[in-house]
């Protein structure tokens, strides 16, 4: 059992742990940098203290930093959040060796996860079907195995994920020079240079399963989340259940993320991702082994606090939850509204928020850790809302989403705001059938009229 929990993050998330250790009866301590002091998580943290100036790497990336906050405050426990510590192996290993339990999975699952090749081939011996391709970072090999499934293929970077360190593959004169350019990317990127291959799916649904293991035998698996509304791989808006995603997918999309948790003896609380193609056919593509920004729709769907679950099991409990308690309540819709000018190829758009109304009512959740007055930073993310509704059904989720952000007003900064709200309106989100790509062709299109009538 713990008292104590460290928490070195910021914003909505840090927020969002500090509700949970409340509502569990623990002390919170914040870490925070002297770029967020005055920001909302400081101020309703049990326990505050400063680790390092506002630039990540001197403070939320700087462990030694950390290690002696937590020495300092006696805590006991760690609780990353998503981005900055959440699966910097390292950092789990101190913890694993001392007196301080991270919330989170072992150093061991986050090793075997975080080297995508060495994923993909560990949830193929688990009988989870992969995209066709070839994990060795073999060029003759790889190029071999790419003129027999055929182009397009992808590159990825082993050590990239989430979009990041990928090179599309047209035709076999294209490859080696794609090769080279990836492996250099991915050397400079992260510091390694292996790289994989993949055939390169059209037109994909990005979707999710979030798993709950508590290390003790049980796996509890959850509804999907779709996550296809993207930009740049920035993921802009997420909702479950998937409007494509009919009972006889998610069966398998259940028993594909289960061999994976099952087969890596994972702990605490993950998400396995999966491209599905036109024909509803899933394929792992990797596993994030944190906390996720979209975790709130799922805890709206079914009721259960990821979070709070994920403190319990650290604390060595069993899962009080059956996977028949798992049920889709409802519909939920999240719109991640960052401080970005939509209308301005999403620059950053950090200051002071002079005005600030919030909207409320049925079937809304806001996390946020804005508040009137609040300077938004200009050094991190810029995330400053996640805006949730949900209904009994999908048309009742999107039309709270549309009522909610009519209600919502934040000036002195721009945001993603007039988006969401087009959107809303538009016919393939509302139809349901969007994939990964019709975000940016869609804001494509918009571009072009733009220009044309300035003309
Ligand atoms: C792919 C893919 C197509 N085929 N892999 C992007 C995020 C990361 N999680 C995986 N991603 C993709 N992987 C194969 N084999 C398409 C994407 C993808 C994407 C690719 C290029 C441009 C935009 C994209 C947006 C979403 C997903």
């Amino acid at each position: 059992m713990f008292k104590k929990v460290f928490i070195p993050n910021r914003g909505e998330i840090a927020l969002r742990i500090i509700r949970s250790c409340k509502e569990l009866g623990l002390t919170s301590i914040i870490g925070y940098s002297e770029g967020d002091k005055n920001s909302l998580p400081v101020q309703l943290a049990d326990e505050k203290i400063c680790i390092g100036p506002p630039s990540p790497g001197e403070s939320y990336l700087n462990i030694p930093s950390i290690v002696s906050a937590m020495e300092i405050t006696g805590a006991e426990a760690v609780h990353p959040g998503y981005g900055f510590l959440s699966e910097n192996i390292p950092f789990v290993e101190i913890c694993e060796a001392s007196r301080i339990i991270f919330i989170g999975p072992t150093a061991e699952n986050i090793k075997l996860m975080g080297d995508k090749s060495l994923a993909r081939k560990t949830v193929k011996k688990n009988k989870v079907p992969v995209i066709p391709g070839y994990e060795e970072n073999d060029y003759e090999k790889a190029f071999a195995h790419a003129k027999k499934i055929g182009f397009p293929v992808i590159i990825k970077a082993s050590a990239g994920g989430g979009g990041r360190g990928m090179r599309i593959v047209n035709s076999p004169e294209e490859f080696k020079k794609m090769w080279e350019t990836c492996q250099e990317e991915a050397k400079i990127s992260f510091g390694e240079e292996k790289v994989y291959l993949e055939k390169f799916l059209e037109r994909p649904r990005h979707i999710e399963i979030q798993i709950l293991c508590d290390g003790k035998g049980k796996i509890l698996v959850f509804p999907e989340r779709d996550c296809s509304i993207q930009r740049r791989h920035q993921k802009l808006i997420e909702e479950s259940p998937s409007p494509f995603v009919d009972e006889k997918l998610r069966k398998k999309l259940y028993r594909y993320a289960y061999r994976v948790a099952r087969g890596i003896n994972y702990k605490n609380a993950g998400t396995v991702e999966f491209l599905v193609n036109s024909d509803r056919i899933p394929y792992f593509i990797e596993m994030n082994t944190r906390i996720q920004v979209e975790h709130p729709i799922t805890e709206l769907v079914t009721g259960i606090d990821l979070v709070k679950s994920q403190i319990l099991i650290a604390e060595g409990e069993k899962l009080k939850i059956n996977q028949e308690d798992i049920r889709i309540n409802c519909h939920a819709i999240e719109c991640r509204i960052n401080a970005e000018d939509p209308e301005n190829d999403f620059i950053p758009s950090p200051g002071k928020i002079k005005k600030l109304i919030l909207p409320g009512g049925p079937g809304i959740r806001i996390d946020t850790h804005i508040y009137e007055g609040y300077v938004v930073p200009p050094y991190y993310d810029s995330l400053v809302m996640k805006l949730i509704t949900y209904g009994k059904t999908r048309e009742e989720a999107i039309e709270r989403m549309i009522r909610a952000l009519n209600e919502t007003v934040i000036e002195g900064i721009k945001t993603t705001i007039p988006l969401y709200k087009e959107i809303f309106s538009h016919p393939i989100f509302l139809s349901g059938r969007y994939s990964v790509g019709w975000l940016e062709k869609y804001l494509l299109s918009k571009n072009k009229k733009n220009q044309e009538v300035k003309k």
